[in-house]
């Protein structure tokens, strides 16, 4: 992606702008300015420059319906009744030196329009806010100091993961509010003040169809709100924040802005500077709000806040510092004059990513490069789930499943919602760090089904969820549910290419990792040289898609030791030797199994011990997850050495047990 304004922020620190709300407010304003008449002469000037008719037709419509009625409080209106407000105080950040303002549509989301009857106009505002921005910032570049708008829409008032709106309904949204912005000539798209992953999940999806619909690339940033309580508003960890953006290489700048001032955000920034891929943002309150005469106040001077700055710069390597409540051009130009200009010279993790692979560029993934990420995992709505789980595995609960448990397959026939949360509230507390989850059942809808469960989960799990289907649409809809970076189980070339391909480019979309069966057009690989090529085209696959290695799971199949079958005697042993071959040649790659299938068909007391031995052996040989009944799994030295030796002849097909 060429942008100069990526390029001004790979060579220095650059400056945001401050409030809008509280400026806007110190302007005077009466109910009066919150009255759309027909279009202004402003909009009107504009018009011409248009290319969708239909949209200022909505304008239109809008204004006659409303006639005359204030809409008092609607700031976002006033791009289109009294731009030159909202333009004096852009060029008054512009002026304190800020490097990027941004656009005056905290609210434009069509919900939150709603509340004033005027969600036609998500567009129309966007439209307006952004060439405000640019004529000022255009006012404002010279060669040295070019100004840039950031076109920014903040969280609105409905929480997803609480099903306050669909995801639908932001993308949607999104789409409107970022093409207006694009084509009002932002250099950058921001998702600011956010409270919920899964609302973010939805809007970078909606700025990567706007951008594509406009035929253009600009930058993404994201921004969260951590709360007073050291987490986002519904319990996300900073982690689990990170992780998913990081999902999502549109997302080249990645911070926090609003809820408490630099002093409580410090501890954050400080894991982002540790661990952040992207270049770091920070927007604090002017300090944490005290209450005055029923009315919130700032007291952080602009020279305490250019001070925090300068250490999240120095320390962190923070690279777009700001200000949000309470955040004044005084405060604006003391962080200028503190921070502007400076050099990334930070021991931090973005910046040594940078420095390491210098052509290392987000918008196009080199997977083939040793990983960059800090964190390599998952997530959910809450936490951060690390692959390498130093002494264990991968731990995969394999309950969540209507093929592999009776009790779900009964509750999910019930639609007894809670009693499959619980469920799942069980495995989480027997230690599985992930939940395999489907809900393919016969004479049901599998796709309402993942919905509804997944609506579920994700709001009561805390761990992260792999989504088991094999049909296309029900993984969209799961991929729509849920927070976080979820993992997609499972892909393979049982019917060529086609099928494989639309699930990838879902997992890009969202933003998931994925699981892939060493199954091709012949059927499912028996040696472990076949295992192995199936694998090698499928990592193939993945990379073209730009999915790093790490977010690959090959899973090497079995079939039952518990048949007998002469043919399938071996089975265990080729899919052993398969990991360890994948281990040695892609040591990025994970690997997984489902290890209850290797013993289908025998005893339960039997089937404990099979399991628990070939899991040893699989991990031994370099597997790194397997989907399992965490509380089943025996070590090695609580079963009987007898019993372990059987089990492992069984394992290695050493004829011996079979004669014995
Ligand atoms: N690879 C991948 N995904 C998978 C599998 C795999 N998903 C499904 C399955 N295989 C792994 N999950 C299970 C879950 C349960 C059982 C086996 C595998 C199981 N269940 C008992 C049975 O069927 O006898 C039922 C127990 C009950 O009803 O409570 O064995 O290989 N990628």
């Amino acid at each position: 992606m060429k942008s100069l304004l990526l390029d001004c922020l790979a060579d220095r620190v650059l400056v945001y702008d401050g409030a809008m709300g509280t400026q806007l407010q110190a302007a005077g304003l009466t109910p009066d300015d919150f009255v759309l008449r027909s279009p202004s002469p402003f909009s009107l000037r504009r018009e011409v420059e248009r290319t969708d008719v239909g949209d200022s037709a909505s304008l239109q419509a809008v204004a006659m319906r409303l006639n005359g009625i204030s809409l008092d409080g609607c700031n976002e209106l006033l791009c289109l009744t009294r731009p030159e407000v909202v333009a004096g105080v852009h060029a008054s950040y512009l002026e304190a030196g800020a490097d990027l303002i941004e656009t005056n549509a905290f609210g434009t989301i069509s919900y939150v329009l709603g509340e004033y009857e005027i969600s036609e106009l998500v567009y129309d505002l966007a439209l307006a806010s952004a060439q405000i921005a640019r004529e000022q910032a255009d006012l404002f570049s010279t060669s040295n100091k070019p100004r840039f708008v950031v076109g920014g829409i903040g969280p609105g008032t409905r929480l997803v993961s609480l099903g306050q709106a669909s995801f639908q309904d932001v993308e949607t949204s999104f789409f409107d509010g970022f093409r207006g912005m694009i084509e009002g000539g932002a250099d950058a798209l921001l998702v600011e003040t956010t409270q919920d992953l899964l609302m973010v999940k939805a809007s970078i999806v909606a700025a990567e169809r706007a951008l594509a619909a406009c035929q253009t690339r600009l930058p993404i940033f994201v921004q969260v709100t951590m709360e007073q309580t050291g987490t986002m508003l519904l319990g996300s960890e900073i982690g689990a924040a990170l992780n998913m953006i990081e999902a999502f290489p549109s997302v080249v700048a990645f911070g926090l802005n609003c809820a408490t001032g630099p002093v409580e955000m410090a501890q954050h920034v400080r894991f982002l500077g540790q661990n952040s891929t992207r270049p770091i943002a920070v927007q604090p309150n002017a300090g944490l709000p005290i209450m005055e005469k029923g009315q919130a106040v700032y007291k952080l001077s602009p020279e305490e806040l250019g001070q925090h700055h300068l250490e999240f710069v120095e320390k962190y390597g923070v690279a777009l510092c700001g200000g949000c409540c309470g955040t004044t051009p005084a405060h604006i130009k003391a962080i200028s004059d503190a921070v502007g200009g400076h050099k990334h010279t930070a021991d931090a993790h973005w910046i040594k990513v940078r420095n390491t692979y210098p052509g290392f560029d987000f918008s196009t993934p080199a997977p083939e490069l040793p990983t960059p990420n800090s964190l390599v995992g998952i997530s959910s709505l809450y936490q951060f789930q690390p692959y390498d789980q130093d002494t264990s595995f991968l731990i995969i609960g394999e309950k969540t499943n209507a093929n592999g448990s009776k009790a779900f397959r009964e509750m999910l026939a019930a639609e007894n919602w809670e009693g499959l949360t619980e469920l799942a509230r069980e495995l989480e507390g027997e230690g599985s760090h992930v939940l395999d989850v489907c809900t393919a059942y016969v004479g049901r809808n599998e796709e309402k089904d993942m919905r509804t469960l997944l609506s579920y989960y994700n709001r009561h799990i805390q761990v992260p969820l792999m989504i088991d289907s094999t049909e296309v649409n029900v993984i969209e809809a799961a991929l729509q549910m849920v927070a976080g970076k979820p993992i997609v189980n499972s892909i393979n070339f049982e019917d060529g290419e086609e099928r494989t391909r639309k699930v990838l480019a879902l997992c890009r979309k969202y933003g998931a990792a994925v699981v892939g069966l060493t199954i091709d057009e012949k059927g499912m690989a028996k040696s472990a040289d076949e295992k192995y090529a199936v694998a090698e085209r499928l990592i193939a696959r993945t990379r073209e898609f730009g999915l790093p290695d790490h977010d690959l799971f090959i899973d090497t199949l079995t079939f039952t030791l518990g048949s007998g079958d002469e043919e399938f005697r071996t089975s265990a042993i080729a899919t052993i030797d398969a990991i360890a071959m994948l281990k040695k040649h892609y040591p990025n790659v994970n690997t997984v199994l489902g290890v209850s299938n290797v013993s289908f068909g025998l005893k339960p007391a039997l089937r404990q011990v099979l399991n628990s031995t070939f899991l040893h052996f699989a991990r031994e040989a370099g597997l790194t997850s397997a989907i399992v009944h965490a509380s089943k799994i025996l070590p090695e030295n609580k079963i009987e050495s007898e019993v372990w030796k059987l089990a492992s002849d069984l394992v290695f097909d050493r004829r011996a047990f079979a004669e014995a």
